[in-house]
């Protein structure tokens, strides 16, 4: 069975634009519930830390680069079927082939800035959710 929660993080590209509360209502309108949220501002080795699972990949220096460039906001959503979901309202990785009304397509700079992070797997939303919460920050 999947979970009901996920992890989420608005990227500095859109921190830097002041939408959060934009990106925030997808998320709401789509029926889940913000249960924690966080605005961190990530070194350069917390931000490679985190983009561990991507340290094979040939724009991993960039990405880590980028996410340690600004404030991100972290956030654990509820709602059925999380992982799913959640990755539905983003919308593809790249805001040119997202499709219409999704964050990325509608907030996305850019394949890299492209506004906003979620979990690809109940394992790495718990994961992911561990990096930035306690069990204590998630208040349904
Ligand atoms: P997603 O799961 O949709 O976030 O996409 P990926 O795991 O494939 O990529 C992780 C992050 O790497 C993306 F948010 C943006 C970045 N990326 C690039 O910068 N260039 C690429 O070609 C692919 C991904």
């Amino acid at each position: 069975m999947s979970s009901n929660y996920t992890f989420s993080m608005i990227k500095p590209n859109a921190t830097a634009k002041n939408i959060t509360g934009k990106v925030n209502a997808y998320f709401e309108a789509a029926g889940f519930k913000i249960v924690a949220q966080r605005r961190v501002r990530l070194t350069l080795a917390q931000a490679q830390k985190f983009y561990e699972v991507h340290k094979e990949r040939s724009f991993y220096g960039e990405l880590c680069e980028f996410l340690a460039s600004g404030p991100v906001v972290a956030q654990v959503l509820k709602g059925p079927n999380a992982v799913l979901k959640a990755r539905e309202i983003m919308g593809d990785t790249n805001p040119e082939k997202a499709a219409e009304g999704t964050i990325r397509r509608d907030l996305g700079d850019s394949i890299g800035e492209n506004t906003i992070h979620g979990s690809d797997s109940d394992e790495n939303a718990a994961n992911e959710i561990a990096f930035f919460f306690n069990q204590l920050d998630i208040c349904e």
